[in-house]
């Protein structure tokens, strides 16, 4: 709750989530780390951590463990780790929906505009859809990937 404006132990602060948000390293290579964390901090959560580096094999096979075995895998690591990436742990209530709903579809072309890939990513004829962020999709995929990239969390 650091830099929070709000009094600590507000009611409901028992409720807060946290997710954890990839900026993928299309993101950083196009230098949209800024407004993409603008957009999280306008939507007012919290950024509790923020990790720049170089994914290792190990962080992405834990990672995308239930993608395995599907045809884009081996792109998808490949993409994932090919340049740096930035780990980010927000928190708010709803923030696992709340930021899944302001990154938008899967894939670019049919990300809504307002959201992250819609307004900022497009389609390329690529083996993967880089599409600048990776969100938590449920509270047990939060607290698992949030134990991948900030054990010190746990
Ligand atoms: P999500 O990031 O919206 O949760 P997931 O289905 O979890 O989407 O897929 C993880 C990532 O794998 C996507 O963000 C995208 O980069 C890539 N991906 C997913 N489905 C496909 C596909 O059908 N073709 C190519 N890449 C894909
Ligand atoms: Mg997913």
């Amino acid at each position: 709750m650091a830099g929070s404006i709000r009094p600590r132990g507000y009611p409901g602060a028992m409720t807060a989530q946290r997710t954890l948000v990839l900026l993928k390293p299309d993101a950083v290579q196009r230098g949209l780390r800024g407004e993409i964390i603008r957009r999280i901090e306008a939507k007012g959560y919290d950024i509790l951590a923020l990790a720049q580096r170089t994914a290792t094999a190990e962080e992405l096979a834990a990672h995308y463990a239930e993608h395995e075995g599907k045809p884009f895998y081996p792109g998808l690591v490949d993409y994932m780790g090919s340049a740096p990436l930035v780990a980010i742990v927000a928190e708010g209530e709803g923030v696992i929906p709340g930021f899944r709903s302001l990154a938008g579809a899967t894939n670019p072309t049919e990300a809504a505009p307002g959201t992250i890939r819609g307004d900022l990513a497009r389609e390329w004829d690529l083996p993967v859809i880089q599409n600048l962020v990776h969100g938590s999709d449920s509270e047990e995929s939060a607290a698992r990937e949030i134990g991948i990239w900030f054990p010190e969390l746990g």
